[in-house]
């Protein structure tokens, strides 16, 4: 027999390849040489260095899975590693690299043109092109086919299209370069995914202001955009896709990938929870990791965490093999985050009033997994998806 490895109580490392474990290993050095240091600063000063992703490109972590335009073409498994090992540092940083990872390149390798993905995806990967991704608004967020955000013909410049409307909540966008914004085009009325780039907009057409005073993903910027009869090229209307599912079929990769970053976090406050409990001493001397209640905290979260590993591996090795139902992710998107959430919360009690101090990162950690069972689904939306997928009966209306 085996002895118990806390750190991973179900073995799930058996389940990766070499490959997969020396990408795990890089991304995890990084992260916790380079991005661990500056995350608490980063989080009382609501600051987010963008040269993070600078950083991440030039050690091929960004757009992973994508192969050529020189992304490192690797399994969904390495991918959801590289965004547990971000996020055991900060769900703030494991949000910026989502977005440009998963929606915004994504979005662009599965739908733009080949000149769009020739022209910026290199660059993106590079950390050096920043992406957003445009989907919620003021007034439709839960319900996005609700959008009021319109593309139409534009009235003077031949070859463009004016868009209008605004976006919010729109995680990186005070900072992007290249801005995937969807909007409904009024010769259809149907929505459509267009490729806005910073530096093309004329003044007073494309604003970005940041949304300030967060109670979570601190570490992350998160903004607006306003666009106001913005010209876009008709050439940089993604051709082949109409509807929602444009949009859903990026989410279903960031879904997928925060399923895995949530139990980075989780086990983070594991790892912060068990320290503590060994180390803080009341009643007689003994430390709280001798009481029983403390141990039940620690074995329910440790439970979780390595229940949810396991099945974010099995979504990705499907995911590798063309052979997953978007239900799927729904379920180990709302399962991770709602018992990353969850079990955070009880560990805070571990600390007593130190969990109010930000210095045990615990406190960082609630509030940033607020957010994640939020953005992208909030939790109950997963349930009515998958309660449509079980009845055949759609209660959102
Ligand atoms: P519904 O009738 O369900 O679907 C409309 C069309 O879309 C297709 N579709 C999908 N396609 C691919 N993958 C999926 N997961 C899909 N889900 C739906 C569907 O087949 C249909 O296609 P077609 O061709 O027949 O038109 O649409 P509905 O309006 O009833 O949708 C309801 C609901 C609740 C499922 C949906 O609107 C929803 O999921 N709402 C949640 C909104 C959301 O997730 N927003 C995310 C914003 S982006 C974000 O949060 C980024 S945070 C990033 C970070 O910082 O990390
Ligand atoms: P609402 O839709 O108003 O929902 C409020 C509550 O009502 C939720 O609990 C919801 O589950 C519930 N509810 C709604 N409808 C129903 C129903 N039919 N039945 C039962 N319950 C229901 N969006 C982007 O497009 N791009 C981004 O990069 C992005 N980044 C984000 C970053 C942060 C920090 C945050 C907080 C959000 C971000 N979002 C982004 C937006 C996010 O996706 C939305 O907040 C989310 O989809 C929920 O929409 P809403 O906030 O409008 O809530």
């Amino acid at each position: 027999s085996q002895p118990f490895d806390w750190e991973d109580p179900l073995g799930s490392h058996n389940l990766f390849t070499e490959e997969e474990i020396a990408i795990r290993d890089t991304a995890e050095a990084y992260c916790q040489e380079r991005m661990l240091p500056r995350v608490l600063q980063a989080y009382r000063d609501e600051y987010y260095d963008k040269k993070i992703l600078e950083e991440m490109g030039e050690l091929g972590l960004l757009g992973a899975t994508i192969k050529g335009y020189g992304c490192a073409g690797v399994s969904n498994v390495a991918s959801g590693l590289i965004t547990k090992a971000v996020e055991r540092v900060d769900s703030g940083y494991r949000s910026g690299m989502s977005v440009q990872s998963s929606l915004a390149m994504g979005g662009i390798e599965e739908f733009g043109t080949q000149e769009l993905k020739d022209r910026l995806l290199p660059e993106m990967a590079k950390g050096k092109l920043l992406g957003a991704f445009g989907l919620t608004e003021p007034n439709h967020g839960s319900d996005p086919g609700s959008m009021e955000t319109t593309a139409k013909p534009h009235p003077t410049k031949k070859g463009y299209l004016s868009i209008s409307g605004s976006k919010t909540w729109i995680t990186n966008s005070p900072i992007a370069d290249v801005l995937l914004v969807w909007a409904k085009y009024s010769e259809t009325g149907k929505i459509r995914g267009f490729v806005i780039e910073r530096k093309d907009c004329p003044p007073g057409t494309l604003e970005t202001p940041a949304i300030k005073n967060k109670t979570g993903l601190r570490a992350s910027l998160t903004g607006m955009i306003h666009l106001d009869a913005c010209p876009v090229p008709e050439a940089n209307m993604f051709p082949d896709v109409e509807g929602l599912r444009g949009p859903f079929a990026c989410l279903n990769s960031a879904r997928y990938g925060i399923a895995w970053g949530v139990m980075g976090a989780l086990e983070d406050c594991i790892t912060r929870t068990r320290a503590y409990a060994l180390e803080r001493k009341q009643f007689k001397g003994n430390p709280l990791a001798k009481y029983q209640l403390v141990q039940k905290k620690l074995a329910d979260a440790a439970t979780d965490a390595a229940f949810g590993t396991l099945a974010a591996i099995q979504v990705g090795r499907l995911k590798d093999d063309g052979k997953t139902a978007p239900e799927m992710i729904s379920m180990i998107k709302r399962q991770n985050c709602d018992k990353a959430l969850s079990n955070a919360r009880v560990l805070q009690e571990v600390f007593g009033g130190n969990a109010v101090s930000d210095e045990y990162s615990i406190g960082r950690h609630v509030a940033n997994l607020f957010v994640t069972q939020t953005y992208e689904g909030q939790s109950d939306i997963h349930s009515l998806i998958l309660g449509r997928a079980i009845t055949g009966i759609q209660a959102f209306v």
